[in-house]
């Protein structure tokens, strides 16, 4: 069965809106602020977007497309692995009009190639099967999205273009500190149809002791008395306001901080300590997934609509099974576990999507935060990064045997 032609222009209306959201995003930028290095461990925007657009060529144009690249062997200075990120201002990427000739052109290109591919559910390359590889560059522009919004943290005076004021306006939710979820045989991963990366694959039945976990994510209130009490550092964008309080300075904004809403900015390690403190643990990515059962991606704040997070405890009519709230969206949550293949893992499509990082080295985050699009997320989606950073939006909740 070949895919219709509506299909073809839904996966066309796709790719339509996944790049207006790019270009909503750098709309309030000017040329010297996209090609500005903000930090040693982030992309100048430019790279992002020439990124965003080589991986269209390299996959919808090239792989599918058996099509030449526009610009002879330019991605190579687009490929992630070879060129870590303090290093990517300094390479001759596109800039300027130039870039934005780019990211239209590969798309044309793509749109043509897209006219003649065989998408079908039982299609033989598994590239085109399910629309895989139309599935994965939406997905890939939407995580970049989120990588340019860590970036735009650093941006003094960024006006957003839109800002969803509802997830800041629900209300948190009354509920005990921490909800039971049974032990037993837990199936975990993503099922063998649909789209998934591959380091959410295979589907596997995980067995767990009985625990506890958190209802809400950790606040940040919760989190500076920690600070106060202990001399950790504050999170990342958070200083003393010099009298007592403090103040929340992303953006190059001086707000006093959201004491009851998620902590976000947070490293793996400061929420391992966090979490020994008040005498429990966190999650492993197992017992996490467990406790998300449930959830109703729908009814989060997700998608960079709101430019920030909801009050812990808010979302809770769309509790997980287990009773807890906030498990999808708001702020990603570290887990103890470290970033490994399941049992029967497959690389699919390129070893440099997730192989290349299994071992001791990162820890997994789940849940997607509200500068996550909602099409990214799936409660077996896996997200990782080192235990000392802190750009990304990460929070956390804390777990303990039953
Ligand atoms: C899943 C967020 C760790 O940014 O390295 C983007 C996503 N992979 N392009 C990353 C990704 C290829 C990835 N993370
Ligand atoms: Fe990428």
């Amino acid at each position: 069965m070949t895919a219709s032609r509506s299909s073809k222009e839904a996966i066309g209306d796709r790719l339509a809106e996944a790049r207006e959201r790019t270009f909503q995003l750098i709309e309030p930028l000017d040329q010297e602020q996209l090609n500005r290095v903000y930090s040693e461990i982030l992309s100048p925007l430019a790279w992002d977007l020439g990124h965003i657009a080589n991986f269209e060529e390299l996959w919808l144009v090239q792989t599918i497309g058996g099509r030449q690249p526009l610009h002879g062997d330019l991605g190579r200075f687009y490929d992630a692995i070879e060129n870590p990120r303090r290093s990517r201002g300094e390479l001759p990427i596109l800039r300027d009009a130039e870039l934005r000739s780019y990211l239209a052109d590969v798309r044309v290109r793509a749109l043509e190639v897209l006219e003649d591919a065989e998408i079908a559910s039982d299609a033989e390359d598994p590239l085109l099967r399910e629309g895989f590889a139309y599935e994965m560059l939406i997905a890939h522009e939407h995580q970049h999205n989120e990588t340019m919004l860590q970036l735009i943290q650093l941006v003094d005076g960024y006006e957003p273009v839109r800002v969803d004021s509802g997830p800041a306006a629900e209300y948190p939710s009354d509920g005990p500190e921490m909800v039971a979820v049974d032990g037993g045989e837990h199936e975990i991963g993503a099922a063998a149809s649909g789209f998934a990366y591959d380091n959410e694959r295979p589907r596997h039945a995980v067995r767990l002791d009985a625990f506890e976990i958190d209802r809400t994510p950790v606040t940040t209130g919760a989190y500076l008395e920690f600070v106060e009490a202990t001399g950790a550092e504050p999170p990342m964008h958070v200083e003393r306001d010099g009298e007592g309080g403090w103040l929340r300075t992303a953006m190059g904004r001086r707000d006093p901080v959201e004491l009851d809403h998620p902590v976000v900015h947070v490293s793996w390690h400061e929420a391992d300590a966090f979490a020994r403190w008040v005498g429990k643990r966190l999650p492993t990515e197992s017992e996490w997934e467990a406790a998300c059962a449930g959830a109703d991606p729908d009814r989060a704040n997700l998608d960079q609509l709101a430019f920030g997070t909801a009050p812990a405890g808010a979302y809770a009519d769309a509790a997980a099974d287990c009773g807890a709230v906030q498990m999808l969206g708001d702020v990603w949550e570290w887990t103890s576990s470290d970033f490994e293949a399941y049992p029967g893992f497959e690389p699919f499509p390129y070893p440099e999507y997730s192989k290349v990082f299994f071992g001791d080295t990162y820890k997994v985050l789940r849940g997607g935060a509200w500068a996550t699009r909602r099409n990214v997320i799936r409660p077996s989606f896996r997200n990782w990064d080192l235990p000392e950073r802190r750009q990304i939006f990460a929070g956390f909740r804390c777990a303990r045997d039953a």
